[in-house]
């Protein structure tokens, strides 16, 4: 390959644009999921553990619900099963309004300066309906060239729809973004739609991404570009 293709080939695969999940990936919301849905599973006689809850990752209200219900075996028509709903996100933001910007994970806010320095995109891709108001708590809204979330989907993760609208948004190729997740369902969401898929946890968990890492603190534009 001559040096021009070698030089045209690199900036093929730049990436132009990144989509962060939220629930853990920048900030871990997951514990107040928790308090919250464990209230709701209290009030209805049963309980469920926080192994349980790793379950509920990424995965929409809804469908959250339905599985704690299985767990308990509460079985609710479609009705009550929204007023529960209505109720648990109830006892959610009242946990949310209390957050604060020391909740950022670490590294997180460095990261997206520089990726905003380096003129790379910015989006969100979250099942979350309650996104912005959590952005605006921890005061990373205006980090965000758009925001794609709960509100404008309507199939959850591992479905690439999310990714895709994100990747449209910030007028990107889904080749051109690169994804950072936290959850199983969330890589393959990434990979379903072409992207690159970061893990951010465990490398154990989250087989399926191109590269993981434990925190922002071990990335860098340089190694986003580089991989
Ligand atoms: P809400 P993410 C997800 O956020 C959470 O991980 C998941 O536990 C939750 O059920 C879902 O958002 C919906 O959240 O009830 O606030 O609409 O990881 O996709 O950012
Ligand atoms: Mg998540």
């Amino acid at each position: 390959m001559s040096s021009t293709n070698t030089i045209q080939t690199y900036y093929m695969n730049h990436i132009k644009a990144c989509l962060f999940d939220l629930d853990g990936v920048i900030v871990d919301t997951a514990i107040y999921h928790f308090q919250a849905w464990r209230r709701l599973a209290n009030e209805l006689g049963f309980d469920f553990t926080e192994h349980q809850n790793e379950q509920l990752k990424g995965i929409s209200r809804m469908e959250s619900l339905d599985l704690i219900l299985g767990w308990g075996g509460v079985t609710l028509n479609d009705e009550e099963k929204l007023a529960w709903a209505t109720k648990k996100n109830d006892w959610y933001l009242e946990l949310v309004m209390q957050m604060t910007p020391n909740e950022v994970l670490p590294g997180v806010p460095a990261f997206l300066t520089a990726l905003r320095e380096s003129g790379i995109k910015i989006a969100l891709g979250s099942a979350s309906k309650n996104s912005k108001l959590i952005l605006e708590k921890i005061q990373m809204l205006d980090y965000f060239d758009a925001i794609i979330d709960g509100n404008n989907i309507n199939k959850s993760k591992p479905d690439p729809q999310v990714f895709l609208l994100g990747a449209e948004a910030t007028n990107c190729q889904p080749e051109e973004c690169a994804v950072f997740e936290d959850a199983v369902a969330g890589v393959q969401a990434a990979k379903a739609g072409g992207m690159l898929a970061i893990g951010v946890g465990s490398a154990d968990v989250l087989t399926e991404a191109d590269v993981v890492i434990a925190t922002f603190e071990e990335m860098s534009v340089e190694r986003l570009l580089a991989l």
